[in-house]
């Protein structure tokens, strides 16, 4: 499988995504122009070495963008629109990343300081079939650099409680399970739901998925145990393999 990929005629092995032709993606495409996200606040009344939660760490379109400093990283993935970028920012608490109605909107690997000593990073979404073979293979090579380079300690792994079991997420899970990164599945857009919808979910989710914690971005709903077990799974978690 080739992470971000749609079609499984042209996907590889699982693992077979490579960095060959990353550094081709172009800096200041007309896309990453449109999805660049929110350019990080002023820090008013504060030193310029201040960081605040939210604040963007770097914007990674090629490998050499990649922040050189490696701190511990939490992982946003999951099918392209199902709130990744939303759910950061309620995270965060505050307008950092950049989210819209139409798919695609993430063109890149974003990552955001917050307050509690890791950061968070935005992910392009998979499974959104108009975005090109090339791009899709560009941002596959980059998650596989990322995910091969010993920071990202979490992947918080987000799942359409509509579509409990998409094929693409069903690969998402195996991708990271075989690359021994920890996850937590999260069904996003809770709202949406009636109660006999979540009820239904519930089942249909954990059957797939395991456990599975509902949220709404929207109401704030699940936020704060969403928050709690990410701290709780990055307590004492430091980057120690490969820088
Ligand atoms: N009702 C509701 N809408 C939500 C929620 N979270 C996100 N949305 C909406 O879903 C749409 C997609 O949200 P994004 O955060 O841009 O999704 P994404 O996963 O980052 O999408 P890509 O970057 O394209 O992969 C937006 O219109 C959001 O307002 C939620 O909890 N409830
Ligand atoms: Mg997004």
């Amino acid at each position: 499988m080739s992470l971000f990929s749609t079609d499984r005629r042209i996907a590889g092995p699982p693992g077979g995504a490579r960095t060959r032709g990353v550094g081709e993606a172009r800096r200041g495409s007309a896309h990453e122009r449109t999805a660049s996200p929110a350019a990080p606040s002023r820090r008013r009344g504060r030193g310029p070495s201040a960081v605040r939660a939210g604040d963007l760490a770097a914007a990674v379109h090629r490998v050499e963008d990649f922040p050189k400093a490696r701190r511990p990283v939490v992982a946003i993935v999951g099918r392209s629109n199902v709130g990744k970028s939303t759910l950061l920012n309620r995270l965060v608490g505050r307008k950092a990343a950049r989210a819209s109605r139409s798919p695609g909107k993430t063109r890149g690997i974003y990552f955001y300081e917050t307050d509690e000593g890791h950061q968070i990073a935005d992910f392009p979404g998979t499974g959104f079939a108009r975005v090109s073979k090339r791009e899709r293979e560009s941002w596959a090579g980059l998650a596989e650099e990322l995910f091969a380079g010993g920071s990202v300690r979490l992947a918080v792994r987000l799942v359409d409680p509509r579509v409990p079991r998409s094929p693409v997420d069903g690969e998402m899970k195996k991708y990271l399970e075989q690359r021994g990164i920890p996850t937590v599945a999260v069904a996003t857009k809770w709202d949406r739901l009636s109660a006999r919808e979540r009820a239904q979910a519930t089942r249909d989710l954990e059957e797939a998925h395991g456990e599975v914690l509902p949220v709404s971005a929207k109401t704030g709903e699940g936020i704060e145990r969403l928050r709690r077990e990410i701290r709780l799974r990055m307590q004492g978690k430091e980057v120690t393999s490969h820088g």
